[in-house]
């Protein structure tokens, strides 16, 4: 692999009433040689996405040392197979349950207060807590992307890129637990993922059509570990190996 490494964001959202209203994000780490097709393709889903047209794209682009880059091999992977979101918002109960986080029935009421968000809630899961230093933007893991990965990279793959940023945050040690539910409205599949139970992708969360999406990042530990917690998930560069 070449040295020269490239971490590109996305972002894009929408002007309503003077306030920005989110509509897409990426992260990806690139060499030198495929930083024009990858920019080129973040344009591309930035300009036309299910949730609206953008007012505002943000292409931001950061050249990175090769040392700066942690490796982690990908979370393993399961399916939970549901009929309604109903039964997938309680599969997410039980598997909170089975990772010894109590006030699952709490949490999940406090997922409709990350809709519209950038970034995800950063939550005590003992205190209820919340831990973001900037709550209406949320915390928004960044610097990662797939190791390895073909030449489609850049194509919208909800799956792989939400592995890949779910790996890493559940590998930061006060992290018990992650819950997530697509914005996108055609995307039903959510998941919960930790480090003991890998990633279950549940496949409905939600009725196709809504917009309503956001994740929680569930957070154990004295809450000034938050800082270095907020400082792992937004800085350190990390490919996974999926
Ligand atoms: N860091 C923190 N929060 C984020 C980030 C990020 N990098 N990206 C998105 N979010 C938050 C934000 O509030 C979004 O509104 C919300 O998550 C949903 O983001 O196995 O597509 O990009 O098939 O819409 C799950 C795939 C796909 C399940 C999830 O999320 C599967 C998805 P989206
Ligand atoms: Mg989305």
């Amino acid at each position: 692999m070449s040295t020269e490494l490239y971490s590109v964001k996305m972002r894009a959202s929408q002007e309503e009433g003077g306030e920005e209203r989110h509509i897409s994000g990426a992260e990806k780490i690139v060499e030198q040689d495929r930083l024009q097709a990858v920019c080129a393709q973040l344009l591309e889903r930035a300009l036309h996405h299910s949730k609206g047209e953008a007012d505002f794209i943000n292409i931001k682009v950061e050249r990175i040392a090769a040392e700066e880059v942690s490796r982690l091999d990908a979370l393993p992977v399961t399916t939970c197979q549901v009929e309604t979101a109903k039964e997938g918002i309680g599969k997410l109960k039980e598997l909170m349950e089975r990772s010894g986080i109590p006030n699952g029935e709490a949490i999940l009421e406090q997922l409709k207060d990350t809709w519209g968000m950038r970034g995800a809630m950063l939550l005590n899961v003992d205190t209820l807590e919340r831990l973001e230093p900037d709550r209406k933007r949320g915390v928004r893991a960044t610097y990662m992307d797939m190791a390895d990965s073909g030449d489609d990279r850049s194509q919208k793959n909800h799956f792989r890129e939400a592995l890949v940023l779910a790996t890493k945050v559940a590998s930061h040690k006060n992290i018990v637990g992650e819950l997530c539910i697509s914005d996108d409205p055609d995307y039903v599949t959510g998941y919960f993922a930790s480090k003991e139970l890998g990633y279950v992708r549940i496949t409905r969360l939600k009725e196709t059509g809504c917009p309503d999406g956001g994740r929680i990042f569930l957070f154990r530990g004295e809450n000034r570990e938050a800082e270095d917690c907020v400082r792992y998930l937004e800085s350190q560069k990390m490919l996974v190996k999926i």
